[in-house]
């Protein structure tokens, strides 16, 4: 069976769950923490990130690179479009979801969240309204034109889908919800990602994990 190591509410390890989901396979989830210095969890994980797979023998990091041998070797329930043009533009949204938009999401959840509640420390609104106010408005204006008013950007439901959703799971943990007057395509591909019957599984699962549910 395959190991995930990752924390529950991990925008990255939440979209390795999905993967093995919507491929139906069964995999056992380890519950580690990021930025830990644990020598052994360095072992299979050099920068001490989460999320990463053990497949037998192999040990993978990086949770788009996870996905992508998901896709490669389990050939059933494709999470990637199988054309180049479609193949590049699914490449793109991935990493923008796993870079700008988690950073953005990371840094509202790691003020409203991680710092009152695990940290014990006082939450910078500063920071917090520098973030909603000036640097995700033009990240959302892209996406508002780029995600389709209605289905899934690639027809069915993909890893991109994921790739773009996911961080605002975590940027609603911490109290945060798009605007839907400013950005109503955005905001009805978010609830629609949500909805899928994988992810609304898994997000039910991570809510039980976080003591949410
Ligand atoms: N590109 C990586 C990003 C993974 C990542 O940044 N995970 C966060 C937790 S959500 C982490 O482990 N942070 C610890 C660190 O940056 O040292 C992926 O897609 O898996």
């Amino acid at each position: 069976m395959m190991i995930v190591h990752g924390a529950s509410g991990s925008p990255f390890v939440r979209k390795v769950l999905v993967a093995l989901v919507i491929k139906d396979l069964p995999y056992e989830q380890i519950q580690q923490i990021p930025f830990t210095k644990d020598p052994e969890y360095r072992k299979i994980s050099p920068l001490g990130k989460i999320p990463v797979l053990q497949h037998g023998e192999l040990t993978i990091c990086d949770s788009t690179v996870i996905c992508e041998y998901l896709e490669d070797t389990f050939t059933q329930s494709p999470l990637y479009p199988t054309d180049s043009a479609g193949k590049a533009q699914a490449r793109w949204y991935e990493e923008l979801g796993g870079t700008r938009v988690a950073e953005l999401a990371a840094g509202i959840f790691f003020q409203r969240f991680m710092r009152p509640i695990v940290l014990k420390q006082e939450t910078d609104e500063e920071v917090v309204a520098k973030i909603i106010n000036k640097q995700l408005p033009p990240v959302l204006d892209y996406l508002e034109t780029q995600v389709p008013v209605d289905g899934f950007l690639f027809g069915d439901f993909m890893m991109a889908d994921m790739s773009l959703m996911s961080p605002f799971v975590n940027a609603a943990y911490a109290g945060y919800e798009i605007d839907a007057d400013r950005w109503p395509v955005f905001t009805d591909f978010v609830a629609r990602v949500q909805a899928h019957p994988v992810v609304s599984q898994v997000l039910a699962e991570e809510a039980i994990a976080l003591g949410r549910g």
